[in-house]
């Protein structure tokens, strides 16, 4: 039999990357799409462009999409391309609303009139929950979402759910809480703090600004979670899966663990600035993911402490390497 082809959007991404990766651990040809820039510099995926192919498409393009699917007719999709940083969603509430919301329609178009029977991850999220009506919150869990973003994903969502419903598509949605990793943005909590941390270890930095160190979330590690978006294409039927950890935490809480990992106290460091505060913030998230356990027979492999100790790890090596050119 042929090697399956899988195709993902936002390839260039942290989860683009971890979930490359896992596919071709499986046997997949993988074809990764990425718009059209004047660098070509691809960091998450250097140690893969040997193994991957690129082609060019636009989540604001319908056409190159559809010519994509027609083109690679692969197996599977994963949609991933996304505007993902929440404060950018507030600048640019309708870009977020182009890339993130209606780009899912494109996809959904596409295969629609290519090949119907293609299967579909779409990437939805636990911003859709916001200011949570219930907790922990579960595939049932009524939505409200608390910034553009969170609009544009809940349109995402309901558009993968109704293509489903209307068109007898395999499409799902998995609405994963919070994934971290040495790979993640810097503009993220996460890194930002491992980042920072390395820096002020490393005598490059003396602070460290953030803003609402109250918001608790529930974060897991990126390469586990990608396990789980395969897991949901190959269910006999199409269905809407909560992937989390089942634990939430304190951005003060990563922070003091961040610090600890390199023998520092975080409270001589960290600083409050307001420029890091929301217009409207998600106070509290905590997935309940039974359902994935249960169905998908998935399971979070990294706990936080694990999660905490290995971005920090790999940001002190990475600026190590960087300070001894
Ligand atoms: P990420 O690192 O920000 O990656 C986003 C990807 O989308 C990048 O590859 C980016 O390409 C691509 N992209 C953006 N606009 C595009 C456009 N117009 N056309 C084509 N590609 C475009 O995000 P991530 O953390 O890997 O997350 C992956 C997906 O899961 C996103 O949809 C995100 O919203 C969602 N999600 C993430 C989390 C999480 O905790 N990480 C949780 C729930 C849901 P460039 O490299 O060209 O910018
Ligand atoms: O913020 C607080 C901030 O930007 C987490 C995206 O992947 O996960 C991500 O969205 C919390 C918020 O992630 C700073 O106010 C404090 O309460 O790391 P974040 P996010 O907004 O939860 C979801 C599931 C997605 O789908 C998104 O695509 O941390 N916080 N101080 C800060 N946040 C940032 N960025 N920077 C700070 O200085």
């Amino acid at each position: 039999m042929p090697a399956p082809t899988a195709l993902i959007t936002g390839i260039t991404g942290q989860d683009g990357s971890y979930l490359a990766e896992y596919l071709l651990s499986l046997g997949y040809r993988v074809v990764g799409m990425t718009r059209r820039s004047s660098t070509d510099v691809h960091e998450r995926l250097e140690h893969l462009l040997e193994k991957i192919e690129l082609v060019s498409g636009d989540l604001l393009d319908q056409n190159s999409m559809t010519t994509l699917i027609a083109d690679i007719r692969p197996r599977e999709v994963y949609n991933l391309a996304a505007q993902s940083f929440v404060p950018t969603s507030w600048t640019q509430p309708v870009l977020t609303g182009e890339f993130t919301g209606l780009g899912v329609t494109r996809m959904l178009e596409a295969i629609r009139h290519v090949d119907s029977k293609i299967r579909l991850y779409q990437a939805s999220s636990s911003e859709m929950f916001g200011k949570a009506v219930e907790v922990p919150q579960s595939e049932t869990t009524p939505f409200y979402p608390r910034s553009p973003y969170g609009v544009a994903k809940v349109y995402g969502h309901w558009i993968t759910v109704n293509y489903r419903e209307s068109y007898d598509m395999f499409a799902c949605s998995g609405i994963l809480f919070n994934h971290e990793s040495p790979r993640r943005g810097k503009e993220f909590v996460t890194r930002k703090i491992s980042h920072g941390v390395a820096r002020i270890k490393l005598g490059l930095a003396k602070t460290l600004p953030l803003g609402n160190l109250d918001a608790k979330r529930d974060w897991g590690f990126a390469g586990d979670y990608v396990k789980a978006m395969w897991a949901m294409l190959q269910q006999d039927s199409p269905d809407d899966y909560v992937v989390a950890t089942g634990h939430t935490h304190s951005v003060r809480d990563f922070a003091r663990l961040a610090f600890a990992a390199v023998d520092l106290d975080w409270q001589d460091y960290v600083t409050q600035d307001p420029q890091f505060m929301r217009p409207a913030e998600v106070d509290l998230l905590i997935g309940d993911p039974s359902k994935a356990k249960r169905v998908l027979h998935w399971e979070p492999e990294t706990s936080f402490e694990q999660l905490v100790q290995m971005m920090v790890e790999a940001d002190v090596q990475r600026l190590r390497v960087l300070q001894a050119r």
